[in-house]
C-alpha cells in the first residue's frame, strides 16, 4: 500500500469538507471576490484548515480512526451550519463572545425558527456519503501509519497553511493587525482560520487588562480628550430638566416619510420631525451587541467592540456613563424595558454605570395577550411605563428601550395598521407593519407625557438603536427603495437610523450634519449644562461648530460630509459614485486609529485608573 492510499480515508473526508465548504461560501455567505487572488483564496482557505484538522486522526488507535474522522466530520459540520444560520440574521459569523451570549437565544425563538429550514439538512448529506464510502475496502482506515508518514502528512498541512497565508498577506497586507471588518477576515482567512484567529483574540485581550497600567491608560485617555466650543444658544438651555430617551427598536430611517398605498409607515415620527431637531444624516454603530451596543455607546460615547458585546464581556470595568455624571448634578436614573433583566446582561452591567432603578419585565404586568415576540408589545409598556414615570424623582434620566418592532416583526392582525410591503421576502414585507405599530406606541406615550405636565419638563430623544433589515435583503431593499440594486454605498446609507432631539420651547429643524450615536452624550450634557470634555474620549456635541463629521462605523466604513468610505472604496456624496481613494485618505487612519483606542480603553480597563474629580 502507498503512503497516498494510507491516507485514502482522510483524504476522502478532507475533499468532501473542502468542497462542501467553498460551495457554502458561495451560496449561504455574500463573500465577493473583487479579483482573480481574492477567489483563489475563497477556494484555498478551507483546505488549509482541514489537512492540519485532520492529522490529529492520527493520535488515535487505527480501529477508532474511522469514528474519530466521522465525528471530527460532523463537529466541522456543524460548526459551519452555525455560522450559516447566525449570518441569516446578522450577515456576520461566530465569536466567542458570541457563543457565551447563547444564553439569549432562549428568548428569541421565534427568530431562530424562522432562520432554520428542513432544506438545512442539505448542509449533512456529505456526512452520509462519506460514511457509506468508509465502509468500502478503498478508504478503509485501519492499517498502521508510520510516525515518518504522519509527520509528512502534518509537513503537507503546513505547506498550505503557508502558501495561504502569504496570499492573504499580498492580498491585503496588515491583515491581522489593522482589520476590524470579520467579512474581510474570513474571506481571507476561511471560517474556520478565523475561528482559530478568534480564540487567540480572546486570550490576548483577556491578558490586556492584566497589562494594562496607568501609563498607558494617561496616554490614551489624555490624547482622546476633546475640547469642542459651546453653542451658545444650547448650552444649558435644558438646565434641571428631565432627560427621557426612546430607543426605537430595529428602526432605519429610510421608513420616514414612506408610504405604502398612500398609507404613512410613521406618521408620528414624520410629525416629530417637524417640532424637534432632527437629523437626517445620524448613523447607529453597533456591532455584534445590537442594542446593548447602543445603549453602550449613548451612555459611554465609546465603541462597542469588534467582537461579541461589551455589556457580556466588559460588564464590570469602570465606566464614566451619563447616569453617574448626571448623579453628580443631582439625578436619578432609571431604565424601562419589558423583557427579561438578563437579557444582555442589562441588570449587571446598568449597576456598573450607576442606574438607580431598572424596570424590568418583572414590574409589568404581562399576559399572553399583551406579549408577542420578546416580550411585552409597546403599547402596553408604556401605558405601565406612565405611572412608574410620574413618581420618579426629579430631575431624572429615563431610557424607555422598545421592542415590538423586532425580528421576524410579528403583529396581530388588528393592530396592523398599514398592509405589508407588497414583496416577495416577508421579513422586509412585515417590518412595515411593526414600524407602523412602534409609531402609534410613540404617539401614545407622547401624548401620555404631555397630559402628565412631564412634557414640559423634559428634553425627550428618540434614536433608532440599528439596522432592522439585513443586507442578506437587498433584492427586496432595492425595490422599496425603488432602486436597480443595493450597492456597498448603498448599504452605508442603509445604517442611518432617525434621531429626534425635543427640547421644549424650541422650533424644530432638520439637521444635515453628519453624525453617529457616539455624539450623543456630549450633546446631551452639554444641552443639560454640564460640561463634557472631561468625561468624553470620542464624539463631539452634534450642535458645537467643532462638530466633526466623521462618523465612524463599528466594521471600520465611515461617513464624512462629502464622502463614505467602505469596502475599501471611497464614494461620493449623495450619489454615491467611486472616487479616487485619495479623497478618504485623511480620514482612514484615523478611523482606524479611533476604533483601536476605544478597544484597548475597554479591553485594558484604563477609566479605572482615570483621577476620580
Ligand atoms: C432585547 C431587545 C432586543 O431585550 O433589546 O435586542 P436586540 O436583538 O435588538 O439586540
Ligand atoms: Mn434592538
Amino acid at each position: 500500500m502507498t503512503a497516498k492510499t494510507k491516507h485514502a480515508a482522510i483524504f476522502l473526508a478532507i475533499f468532501l469538507l473542502w468542497m462542501k465548504t467553498y460551495i457554502v461560501s458561495k451560496v449561504s455567505f455574500t463573500l465577493p471576490a473583487d479579483h482573480f487572488l481574492q477567489e483563489i483564496l475563497l477556494f484555498i482557505n478551507p483546505l488549509s484548515f482541514l489537512v492540519l484538522y485532520f492529522s490529529f486522526v492520527y493520535l488515535f488507535s487505527p480501529s477508532k480512526r474511522r469514528s474519530v474522522i466521522m465525528w471530527m466530520a460532523f463537529i466541522y459540520s456543524f460548526i459551519l451550519y452555525a455560522n450559516v444560520v447566525y449570518y441569516r440574521f446578522f450577515t456576520d459569523f461566530l465569536t466567542i463572545p458570541v457563543l457565551f451570549q447563547m444564553k439569549n437565544v432562549g428568548d428569541i425563538g421565534n427568530s431562530v425558527y424562522e432562520l432554520v429550514y428542513l432544506t438545512d439538512l442539505f448542509y449533512f448529506t456529505d456526512l452520509i456519503l462519506l460514511a457509506c464510502l468508509l465502509k468500502k475496502p478503498l478508504w478503509h482506515s485501519d492499517h498502521s501509519i508510520q510516525s515518518k508518514e504522519r509527520r509528512k502528512f502534518v509537513a503537507y498541512g503546513l505547506a498550505v497553511l503557508a502558501v495561504h497565508i502569504i496570499l492573504a498577506e499580498i492580498n491585503r497586507p496588515q491583515l491581522l493587525t489593522r482589520t476590524f471588518d470579520r467579512e474581510i477576515l474570513v474571506k481571507s482567512l476561511g471560517t474556520f482560520n478565523y475561528h482559530l484567529y478568534d480564540i487567540m483574540l480572546q486570550s490576548k485581550t483577556s491578558m490586556q487588562k492584566a497589562l494594562a497600567n496607568n501609563i498607558d491608560a494617561e496616554e490614551i485617555l489624555h490624547k482622546n480628550n476633546k475640547t469642542t466650543e459651546k453653542n451658545p444658544k444650547l448650552f444649558g438651555i435644558a438646565k434641571g430638566k428631565n432627560l427621557i430617551v426612546v430607543s426605537l427598536e430595529s428602526t432605519q430611517n429610510f421608513v420616514l416619510n414612506y408610504e405604502i398605498n398612500g398609507v404613512e409607515v410613521t406618521p408620528f415620527l414624520n410629525e416629530l420631525a417637524e417640532s424637534s431637531y432632527y437629523f437626517s444624516d445620524f448613523y447607529h454603530q453597533t456591532g455584534q451587541g445590537k442594542t446593548s451596543d447602543s445603549e453602550f455607546l449613548l451612555d459611554n460615547s465609546l465603541y462597542p467592540l469588534p467582537r461579541g458585546a461589551v455589556f457580556q464581556t466588559h460588564p464590570l470595568n469602570t465606566y464614566n456613563s451619563i447616569p453617574k455624571i448626571l448623579k453628580t448634578n443631582g439625578y436619578y436614573s432609571a431604565v424601562f424595558h419589558g423583557n427579561n433583566k438578563s437579557f444582555w446582561n442589562r441588570d449587571v452591567m446598568y449597576k456598573t454605570m450607576g442606574y438607580d432603578q431598572f424596570f424590568s419585565e418583572e414590574f409589568y404586568k404581562v399576559t399572553e395577550e399583551n406579549t408577542i415576540n420578546y416580550g411585552l408589545k409597546d403599547i402596553p409598556f408604556f401605558q405601565q411605563s406612565i405611572p412608574y414615570l410620574k413618581e420618579l424623582p426629579q430631575p431624572f434620566y429615563a431610557r424607555m428601550i422598545m421592542l415590538t418592532n423586532h425580528h421576524p416583526y410579528l403583529i396581530n392582525e388588528e393592530e396592523q395598521w398599514v398592509e405589508p410591503y407588497p414583496v416577495d421576502d416577508g421579513t422586509v414585507s412585515r417590518y412595515f407593519t411593526t414600524v407602523r405599530y412602534a409609531d402609534e406606541a410613540l404617539r401614545q406615550f407622547f401624548n401620555e407625557l404631555k397630559r402628565s405636565g412631564l412634557y414640559a419638563d423634559s428634553v425627550v430623544v428618540v434614536y433608532g438603536d440599528h439596522y432592522g433589515i439585513s443586507e442578506r435583503h437587498h433584492t427586496a431593499m432595492a425595490d422599496v427603495l425603488g432602486k436597480a440594486s443595493i450597492t456597498p454605498y448603498h448599504q452605508v446609507e442603509l445604517q442611518q437610523v432617525p434621531l429626534f432631539i425635543h427640547i421644549p420651547g424650541r422650533k424644530g429643524k432638520v439637521m444635515e450634519t453628519v453624525g453617529g450615536q457616539i455624539d450623543l452624550k456630549p450633546t446631551l450634557l452639554h444641552l443639560l449644562g454640564i460640561e463634557a470634555k472631561n468625561d468624553v474620549r470620542f464624539g463631539t456635541d452634534l450642535f458645537s461648530k467643532d462638530h466633526e463629521e466623521l462618523t465612524i462605523l463599528r466594521n471600520g466604513s465611515f461617513i464624512t460630509s462629502d464622502f463614505i468610505y467602505t469596502n475599501e472604496t471611497c464614494y461620493i456624496k449623495p450619489f454615491g459614485a467611486p472616487v479616487d481613494i485619495s479623497k478618504c485618505e485623511p480620514y482612514m487612519e484615523r478611523a482606524k486609529e479611533e476604533l483601536d483606542q476605544s478597544d484597548q480603553i475597554i479591553y485594558g480597563d484604563l477609566l479605572r485608573f482615570l483621577k476620580v474629580k
